[in-house]
């Protein structure tokens, strides 16, 4: 091999390396797709609020986005859809889900990153779709809408020590920030100033009768890593 082609295979393994550092971005430290479950059971790990939470469905229940498995959150009158699950703690990082709601049976949701019960970041999605991240704490005015009835990747970014979050969706490939007249960052909770990220949870609002919502691929990435 002479000089020139060693440059030249030099210079693409380089050009190789650089592109895969700068597409992988940060490090997975949770993901879960629920393909470990067996269906109509609860996923071994996640707290559910109430008895029937958080149950592993099929394709007979809703389409699959990742695998053969997706988690149905479903309310009661009395108690929220909710499940959580405690993961290592994460000061800047940024949680990837994909979401539905069913138009037949929907409701809010609420996507949060706590410290223990206490929420550092929140996002509240109404039932037909329109988000509401909570900008210091407080539900912005509908920002843009998720439309029912297929699924959505939605993405959230924090830094603690900056106090600050921001919130994107997936459109194929690119991520698209939503913004509130412009402005992509919101202040974390006051609840959460100070505090690592430690446990994130998914919720569908109480309801009579109960409502649903399914969740599936989800990710979290330390981006300090
Ligand atoms: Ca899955």
């Amino acid at each position: 091999m002479n000089k020139r082609i060693i440059c030249f295979s030099l210079l693409a393994l380089a050009l190789l390396v650089f592109s895969g550092v700068v597409m992988a971005e940060g490090v997975l430290v949770f993901s879960d797709s629920f393909e470990e479950y067996a269906v109509g059971t609860e996923p071994n790990g996640w707290t559910l609020v109430h008895p029937t939470a958080g149950e592993v469905v099929d394709s007979s229940f809703v389409s699959i986005p990742d695998g053969n498995a997706a988690l149905r959150l479903f309310s009661t009158p009395n108690d929220n859809g909710e499940v959580f699950i405690d993961i290592p703690e994460v000061k800047k990082g940024k949680l990837v889900v994909d979401f539905y709601q069913p138009s037949s049976s929907r409701d809010n949701i609420n996507f949060e990153v706590r410290n223990g019960d206490s929420r550092v970041v929140g996002v509240f999605i109404t039932g037909s779709g329109n988000v509401r991240p909570r900008a210091d704490g407080v539900q912005t005015a509908n920002l843009i809408n998720l439309r029912n009835d297929q699924w959505h990747t939605f993405v959230i970014r924090w830094d603690v020590d900056a106090k600050t979050f921001q919130v994107a969706y997936m459109e194929g490939d690119k991520e698209v920030a939503i913004a509130d007249a412009g402005k992509t960052e919101f202040g974390v909770d006051p609840a959460g100033i100070g505090l690592s990220v430690s446990r994130i949870a998914f919720n569908v609002t109480r309801r009579d009768p109960g409502k649903e919502a399914f969740i599936d691929n989800i990710r979290v990435y330390d981006l300090a890593k």
